[in-house]
């Protein structure tokens, strides 16, 4: 059975990539599974049927036989667990990168998340310019030390893994904010990341989703 994930109809972000089921997808075209997709509005996020599979109403979720999930993490954890070139062999090696995993969403997402939505709902208040500065510093203080960390391997844990798939889509919400320009390592893992096949199919198919959004 081919596993059903969700995403936007209308992605807020244009087609930039940037919507979370871009994780999922790019997960499941490096495992080389086929997958179908469910497209949802907004008002379809709230209705019971989707609230009985993601209780916050959100994208994206992911249904395989009996399993339903939702959070990314869990998701590109179980896609993990069934396609052995996702994740080391060895224990201790998969155990690091596990952890690698759960820093990009735990550790290094959260303060970029902080600073959108700032950008989102206070732009036009008073205070914004003010703040921006130490929502700034919290976002550069995660990435220094994530620099610091990859130096100059490849990957975060040997081989590449779901902890790449998850911190190179948590960087690449950094775009347009010239944060990262001071740490070339970090560019050019993220552009090692952009430049796979799997990454780009899975950009193509949430892109084509954007154009047919338009034309309707
Ligand atoms: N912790 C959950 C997970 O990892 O699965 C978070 C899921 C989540 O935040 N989903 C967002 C959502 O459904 C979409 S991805 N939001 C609607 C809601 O909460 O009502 C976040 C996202 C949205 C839009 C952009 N963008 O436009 O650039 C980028 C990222």
């Amino acid at each position: 059975m081919r596993p059903i994930i969700t995403a936007f109809a209308a992605a807020p972000d244009r087609g930039q990539g940037q919507a979370r089921d871009m994780r999922v997808r790019w997960a499941l075209e490096e495992a080389g599974q086929p997958y179908d997709v469910r497209l949802l509005s907004f008002a379809q996020m709230r209705e019971p049927a989707h609230l009985a599979i993601q209780p916050f109403g959100q994208i994206p979720t992911y249904e395989d036989g009996a399993v339903a999930l939702f959070e990314t993490g869990a998701i590109l954890l179980h896609i993990a667990e069934r396609h052995r070139s996702l994740l080391p062999v060895d224990a201790v090696a998969r155990a690091r990168a596990l952890s690698w995993m759960f820093a990009a969403i735990n550790t290094v997402e959260p303060p970029i998340v902080e600073r959108e939505m700032a950008e989102l709902v206070e732009r036009d208040k008073p205070w914004f310019d003010a703040r921006l500065p130490a929502l700034d510093a919290h976002v550069r203080k995660r990435i220094d030390a994530l620099s610091a960390s990859l130096d100059d391997a490849e990957w975060l844990a040997g081989a590449f893994s779901v902890a790449d798939i998850m911190m190179v889509t948590v960087l690449r919400r950094l775009d347009g904010w010239n944060l990262l320009e001071t740490c070339p390592n970090l560019m050019a893992y993220v552009a090692r990341g952009e430049e796979r096949p799997a990454f780009r199919r899975a950009f193509d198919a949430q892109y084509a989703v954007f154009l047919a959004s338009g034309a309707r």
